[in-house]
């Protein structure tokens, strides 16, 4: 019998309901929740292919040690042991966790409680720090408390959204298409896009101003004093609820028009535009995210933005405000835990004697850390040289994700002592631990997570624990047992947790803190298990509220806002040697380390590769084509990338995705480039502006290749490996062709030795073809050429599914490419139905003048809507073309 589940969406903050629906045979399939106020029903491609991401390839199943199956009871042992013992000899700080947004609140709050009240050391970071630390010292800075004021809804009933640093048509999609059916409603609202690259976001976006990298604090500086000569200026808000405008004023209207324009890189008609725009429209709401987090400026960048909407009172009214979009599932989770080095539980301040005192009553703890710890750069310098001794890290991957990843890869062998807690054995980190702890996936664990508008809905499972998995909350709890804290740490269950956490929420309150949700300090388990999704705070004897700041008070001792008074200084990171500014960020269908997008052929099939974005004069200044190998270089490393050449890239900046990594790719892990650079405020590392250069790869030869197995280490200069329906699919190249190409396909796929292919050689051309089938089964076809490989990819891969009984379905397998009259599908666009652009354009050009109708013809667009964007993208290009 079928049974539904109500559960979250574990990919970004936009926090969708998901119904899990589990099948007597076992199979998974997922909608989105009609009745969840974040979707109402939505999903992304990413959502959509959830059930393609639940089985059980690649999954840890028992802990090991050193590289063998161990039990629990002697992997926790050791754990217990090597902690204990290090924190008895050098002292508290040569311990750390490194955890994540991705842990659950309960996850989180065990995590922070064990590091900073059992063991005594504040050494206890996340990958949030990577995100949102940024944002969290901004609203700190300016409201006394880490708050986000408002909510989705103010994006919908904005007249103004400015979207700063955010490619939310790929990153927060739901969001995005709750926006734009907004717009579509009334269509006088306005959308401005301030990002160095023409995202898929701008399809819908009336200005877009493609700012220079790190260009955000001069040009809210620059909106700051022309407020100040505005009628928007709301002089009675400022005097009643703020402290510090004229500061920051002053340092505004100290930056002249010259240097405003050289910093953002932006024309006087750009620049004039927004500033009206913004100036004369009061329902204005400004998103951000890692284009501004992602910064040496990063938490000015923030204050900048806020000291805006301070002048302007425009802060907690439906339809006005600041709005930090958060990226992971939990990032919001973890802030109210208190699960970064430098903030203590329930949004307490570490800094101040009176909030640890009372979260050490609270917890009848022995000690409590008394100074910030490590954030997440440090603590991996810190694993480098020795200072950290033994390293906890949980469901965060960061030899692919930190800036120095090299660095970090060295910090995990010199460490004497790295657990990993993860869902996969072989991630690029994984392989570097002493001791591997299984932990349970979505589906399978069970907690809360908290989206970007504070709402907090429960992750439930609906599939049973694989192997040995348990989940993380207890692992740490184990530990924290046998390190003698048994009675602290006695959860039955993850309701337990979250009481607990509701109830230190709401100690010694009384509406001094933002964060209280003391309304569920006494939940029953099973009202836990009912638990409907709410926005916090939701205190036990007051009233809770949609949004803050509405009546004009903060978490300052006076009560009032601050105007922080920031600066705009130059961010040019390019030298001679390396001229060009990296930027790095996010593509539609693959989440972070693709440990599990990567498993689903359908959101492989969008972008199958690590690519590199630049402008096409900067690709013709440096001999680079279109689908050409390039190597990218910092000073740091190098990696190789397919070179994508387009305009909707800056003169003078590539980008490069953080996805791919040593599992997935041959040398395309980004963070390998990127120096440890980090926000003086925050500490969040600068992924966004890295000097940088780029050239052509040398490849004597270029390959495609589909493979019915997966392949092993392969040695190849460039590879990258993607999931495809019945096999994989793998682009590569080398730098000196072999003598005897059947012989290498043979060995380098593992292919039986004794198959013979058929196929083609051209001798002058360079192409050859060759396919290997075992009876009527294709189990590799290899399209070798000496420039990029011209074959119909969707048409090969379905090759690999069918049977090829007689020769000429073989020779067509070599020809790559559909018969006659067939349109290859071309590079996948729409995921679900998965439609390519040659079909979208064919459609277009059959009449097909709209989204709508394309919808109408190819169903593409029609499911989860993630690619309606690039549809309308390909629409656009389309009429420019026909227009030229
Ligand atoms: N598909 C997908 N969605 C995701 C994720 C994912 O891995 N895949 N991850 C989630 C997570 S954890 C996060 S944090 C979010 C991130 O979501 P976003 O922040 O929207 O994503 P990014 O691609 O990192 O960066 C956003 C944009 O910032 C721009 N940018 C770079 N430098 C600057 C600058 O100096 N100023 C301005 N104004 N813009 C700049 C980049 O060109 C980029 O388009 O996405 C979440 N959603
Ligand atoms: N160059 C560059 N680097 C970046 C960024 C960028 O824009 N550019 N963005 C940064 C940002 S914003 C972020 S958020 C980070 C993300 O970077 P990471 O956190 O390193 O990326 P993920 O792939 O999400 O890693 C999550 C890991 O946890 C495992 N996992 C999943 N669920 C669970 C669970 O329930 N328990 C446990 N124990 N493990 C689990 C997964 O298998 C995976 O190995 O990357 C940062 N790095
Ligand atoms: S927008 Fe997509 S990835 Fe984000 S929570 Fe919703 S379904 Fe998940
Ligand atoms: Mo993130």
């Amino acid at each position: 019998m079928a049974v539904e589940t109500k559960t979250t969406c574990p990919y970004c903050g936009t926090g969708c309901g998901v119904i899990a629906r589990r099948e007597g045979d076992g199979q998974v399939s997922v909608k989105g929740d009609p009745d969840h106020p974040a979707n109402f029903g939505r999903l992304c491609s990413k959502g959509s292919a959830l059930g393609e991401t639940i089985d059980l390839e690649g999954r840890l199943l028992h802990p090991e040690i050193g590289g063998r199956q161990a039990s629990w009871e002697e992997a926790l042992d050791l754990v217990a042991e090597r902690f204990g013992a290090a924190v008895a000899e050098h002292g508290p700080d040569a311990v750390a966790f490194y955890v994540s947004g991705q842990c659950l609140t309960e996850d989180y709050y065990v995590a922070n409680k064990l590091m900073k009240g059992f063991i005594g050391s504040a050494n206890i970071d996340t990958n949030s720090r990577l995100c949102m630390s940024s944002s969290v010292a901004g609203h700190r800075r300016a409201f006394g408390s880490d708050t986000v004021p408002g909510t989705y809804e103010d994006l919908e009933l904005a007249d103004l959204v400015v979207l700063t640093g955010s490619n939310l048509a790929w990153c927060h999609p739901v969001l995005y298409q709750r926006l734009a059916a907004a717009k579509a409603a009334r269509p006088d609202m306005k959308v401005v896009v301030i990002d160095p690259r023409r995202t898929m976001t701008c399809e819908i976006a009336d200005l877009h101003l493609p700012i220079r990298a790190d260009g955000d604090v001069a040009l809210f500086m620059g909106l700051l004093a022309h407020l100040a000569r505005s009628p928007a200026l709301d002089r009675a808000y400022i005097a009643a609820h703020t402290r510090g405008f004229h500061a920051a004023l002053a340092e505004a209207e100290a930056l002249d028009d010259a240097t405003l324009q050289a910093l953002t890189g932006l024309t006087p008609a750009e620049i004039e535009t927004f500033f009206r725009l913004f100036a004369g429209t009061t329902k204005v709401v400004t998103c951000y995210s890692q284009g501004v987090n992602q910064s040496t400026s990063g938490t000015d960048k923030v204050n900048a933005i806020l000291n805006c909407h301070l002048a302007t009172g425009r802060i907690g009214r439906p339809g006005m405000g600041p709005f930090s979009l958060t990226g992971q599932p939990n990032a919001m989770g973890g802030r109210e835990v208190g699960g970064l080095a430098n903030m203590l539980a329930a949004h307490m301040v570490l800094e101040d004697p009176e909030h640890r005192g009372r979260v050490r009553r609270f917890w009848k703890a022995p000690v409590i850390a008394d100074r910030p710890g490590l954030k997440a750069v440090d603590l991996f310098r810190a694993a480098a040289d020795g200072r950290i001794k033994a390293l906890w890290i949980m469901a965060t991957n960061p030899v692919v994700s930190l800036p120095e990843a090299d660095l970090v890869r060295a910090a995990l062998s010199t460490c004497p002592f790295v657990v990993v807690s993860d869902m996969s054995g072989t991630t690029d980190t994984a392989r570097e631990a002493d001791v591997l702890l299984p932990s349970l996936g979505w589906g399978e664990k069970d907690g809360t997570v908290t989206n970007s508008e504070r709402r907090i809905s429960r992750q439930r499972a609906f599939l049973t624990a694989p192997g040995e998995a348990r989940a993380d909350w207890w692992q740490m709890a184990e530990v924290a047992r046998r390190l003698g804290h048994g009675a602290a740490f006695a959860y039955q269950g993850p309701s337990e947790i979250f009481a607990e956490h509701a109830a230190l929420s709401a100690f010694e309150n009384d509406g001094s803190r933002d964060f209280d949700i003391g309304a569920f300090a006494d939940m029953s388990n099973e009202a836990y298990e009912e638990l409907p999704s709410f926005l916090w705070p939701r205190p036990a004897n007051r009233q809770g509220k949609e949004r803050f700041f509405a009546d004009g008070r903060f978490y300052h001792g006076d009560g009032k806002a601050r105007f922080v008074a920031v600066s705009a200084q130059p961010a040019e990171r390019r030298t001679a040697d390396f001229p060009l500014t990296l930027n790095t960020g996010r593509i539609r269908d693959q989440w972070h380390t693709m440990t599990r997008t990567g498993k689903s052929a359908r959101l492989s099939a969008h972008i199958a590769e690590p690519f590199c974005e630049i402008h096409p004069r900067d690709a013709a200044a440096l001999g680079i084509e279109d689908a050409q190998l390039v190597t990218v270089t910092s000073p740091l490393g190098r990696v190789i990338l397919r070179a994508l050449v387009t305009v909707r890239q800056a003169e003078g900046a590539l980008f490069a995705p953080m996805h791919w990594n040593d599992a997935y790719a041959a040398k395309a892990r980004i963070g390998a480039l990127i120096p440890g650079l980090t926000d003086p405020h925050s500490g969040q590392p600068a992924t966004k502006n890295v000097a940088a250069r780029a050239a052509p790869f040398a490849a004597a030869a270029y390959g495609f290749a589909v493979l019915a197995q997966k392949p092993g280490d392969l040695d190849c200069a460039y590879w990258a490996l993607g999931k495809a329906e019945a096999g994989w699919r793998l682009e590569f190249a080398l730098e000196e062709a072999p003598a005897n190409w059947a012989d290498w396909c043979r060995a380098a796929f593992g292919l039986d030795p004794s198959l013979e292919p058929i196929g083609y050689l051209d001798a002058t051309g360079g192409d050859v073809r060759l396919a290997f089938f075992a009876g009527e089964r294709l189990v590799a076809a290899v399209y070798l050429a000496r420039g990029p490989v011209a074959v119909a990819r969707g048409f090969a891969l379905a090759q690999l599914g069918q049977s090829h009984g007689d020769l000429k379905a073989r020779l067509g397998v070599i020809a790559g490419r559909p018969d006659a009259g067939r349109v290859d599908a071309g590079a996948i666009v729409c995921s679900c139905f998965s439609v390519g652009i040659n079909q979208i354009t064919a459609a277009i050009r059959q009449g097909a003048q709209s989204v709508e109708a394309i919808g109408a013809c190819l169903n593409a667009g029609t499911n989860c809507g993630s690619c309606r964007a690039e549809i309308k993208g390909i629409l656009h290009a389309c009429h420019a073309a026909a227009a030229e």
